[in-house]
């Protein structure tokens, strides 16, 4: 039984899709990752991941994320949901294959929404699996939501959500950059990552930074650190790192120093 607090792993939906494609699996890069989780040997580990090129443009297909405006989209909130549970299924694959104890938690059938905020969310379950020593593997969702019927729920609020809850060792957030830039890599190559930022810078970083060019539903980059933020403010530190290169994931984990940006409280 693991006493330990845990530490909160987000696979960021561009580590491991394409996001460029449609229902396009990064399989060896899901295989990696998995391989280096196991070799890390975390005593306590909670994973979350996004929902890249699949998630997305299922619910911006249908305007998921906006609520339920007509009977019609409710095939559409089904399917948005579903093509997570196919993206699901091959991380669980991998983590299962690799021998890690993992157990998908699927939002949509414990999480409730509050105009897109969760207002109910039963960890109980969650919270044995972590005392018997399992993973639980949870992801951004296609939620029930109080007031607009359905929406979409991010892995990063959910990330945030545990780790205030039960008060998480460490987030460690996994992303296809080295960390978090003063400007989007992608676009000037010039552009530096931080390597440490305070709450205080974090919010100042925010404020510059505007929504990412893909047709992500839950606001890039911005909309990230937006959701960040309530656990940074709780004092759980957390580091931006690069998934997409070798052994990252594992130094991360293991809190080895590698490259990224580490945000604390003060
Ligand atoms: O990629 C969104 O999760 P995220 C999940 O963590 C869906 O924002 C269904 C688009």
């Amino acid at each position: 039984m693991s006493a330990a607090k845990p530490i909160i792993l987000k696979l960021g939906g561009s580590v491991i899709t394409d996001k460029d494609g449609e229902l396009a699996a990064k399989t060896e890069d899901i295989n990696r990752i998995a391989e280096e989780i196991k070799r890390s040997n975390t005593e306590s580990l909670i994973i979350v991941h996004g929902g890249g090129s699949f998630g997305h443009p299922t619910a911006k297909k249908y305007g998921i994320k906006e609520g339920m405006k007509t009977p019609e989209q409710k095939l559409g909130y089904a399917e948005t949901h579903h093509v997570m549970t196919v993206l699901n299924g091959l991380i669980m694959d991998a983590l299962v294959w690799h021998e890690i104890p993992s157990l998908s938690i699927t939002p949509s059938s414990c999480v409730l929404t509050d105009n897109g905020r969760i207002s109910h969310f039963d960890e109980t379950v969650l919270q044995k699996c972590l005392e018997m020593g399992f993973v639980p593997v949870l992801y951004g969702d296609a939620v029930l939501d109080n007031k607009l019927g359905f929406t979409v729920l991010s892995g990063d609020q959910l990330v945030a959500y545990l780790a205030v809850k039960l008060k998480a060792e460490k987030i460690v957030i996994g992303v296809d950059t080295d960390g978090l830039y003063e400007a989007d890599p992608k676009v000037d190559k010039t552009a530096k990552p931080y390597l440490k930022l305070n709450l205080e810078q974090l919010k100042k970083v925010q404020a510059k930074i505007g929504k990412a060019q893909t047709i992500d539903v839950t606001g890039g980059m911005a909309g990230k650190i937006a959701e960040l933020i309530p656990a940074v403010e709780a004092g759980i530190p957390m580091q931006i790192i690069n998934a997409t290169r070798n052994l990252r994931v594992q130094r991360g984990l293991t809190g080895e120093r590698i490259e990224g940006t580490i945000i604390e409280k003060a």
